[in-house]
């Protein structure tokens, strides 16, 4: 039987080999790929946040946490990224910003928008904006997505938006996410869209992409 509960706990503890063999297990007991993601990866981790928040862990434990959620994530990742389209066709250039080193939330945006057929460019983390733009312009993208996870590395977005219009750049659409940043800020800083989680992000690219194909009409 799929223990969620248990398997939160082995993520907290940072024990990445239970980790990634109760995801095998649940996906081998039947249990729908987003349901193991949210109750047994993303439940985990959301009870280390509250815990480094109020400093009852700190750093080093919560990086083995990481590193036991992206051992459950890597076995998920070939479920998530499977394109149920064809071939992919547009193109996203995705990273998280300047300064910021969390890529958990920015690489499950990617597996998901890969899965729903979208070509993924992934530039890692800490990604300056002369970095966003050359693969923009390298991959002829059709979606720059940034990700932040720092009250301090959020304003960053707003020099890369600014940038890649100064740059002329003006086809390609602009979507934030992460806990620090909201609708709000996306529109203060002139980005065209905002996501919550994955799902939502997914959503997104394929209602800009659909706006930009109609008004090309
Ligand atoms: Co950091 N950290 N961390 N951390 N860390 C937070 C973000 C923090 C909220 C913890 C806390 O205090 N409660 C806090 C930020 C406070 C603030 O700025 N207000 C914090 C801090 C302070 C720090 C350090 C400064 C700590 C220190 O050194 N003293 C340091 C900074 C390092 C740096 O980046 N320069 C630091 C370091 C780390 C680790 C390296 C140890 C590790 C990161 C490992 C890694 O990513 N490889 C880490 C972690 C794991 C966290 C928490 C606990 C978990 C983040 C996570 O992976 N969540 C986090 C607490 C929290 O978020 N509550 C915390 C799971 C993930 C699935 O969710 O990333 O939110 P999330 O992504 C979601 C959505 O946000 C959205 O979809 C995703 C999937 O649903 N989304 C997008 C994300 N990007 C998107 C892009 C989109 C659309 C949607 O469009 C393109």
């Amino acid at each position: 039987m799929t223990d969620y509960a248990f398997m939160n706990q082995c993520l907290f503890e940072g024990k990445h080999e239970e980790v990634k063999k109760m995801t095998e297990e649940a996906l081998a007991a039947g249990h729908p790929v987003q349901e193991v993601l949210e109750d047994g990866l993303i439940a985990g981790m959301r009870v280390v946040g509250e815990d480094f928040k109020h400093n009852r862990i700190f750093v080093p434990e919560v990086l083995l946490a990481a590193r036991a959620m992206k051992a459950g994530m890597a076995i998920l990742h070939p479920l998530l990224t499977e394109n149920k389209d064809a071939t992919p066709s547009e193109v996203i250039v995705m990273g998280t910003v300047k300064g910021d080193l969390h890529d958990i939330g920015k690489n499950l945006v990617g597996m998901m928008a890969e899965g729903a057929g979208f070509k993924i460019i992934d530039l890692g983390t800490n990604t300056s904006a002369a970095e966003f733009i050359a693969a923009v312009k390298e991959h002829n993208a059709s979606i720059l997505g940034m990700s932040a996870l720092l009250t301090t590395t959020m304003i960053y977005m707003k020099t890369v938006v600014d940038a890649v219009k100064e740059a002329g750049l003006s086809s390609v659409k602009i979507c934030i996410g992460g806990a620090p940043t909201g609708h709000k800020f996306a529109e203060e800083i002139g980005a065209d869209g905002y996501a919550a989680d994955a799902a939502s992000a997914v959503e997104l690219f394929k209602r800009l992409i659909s706006e930009k194909t109609n008004a090309s009409q």
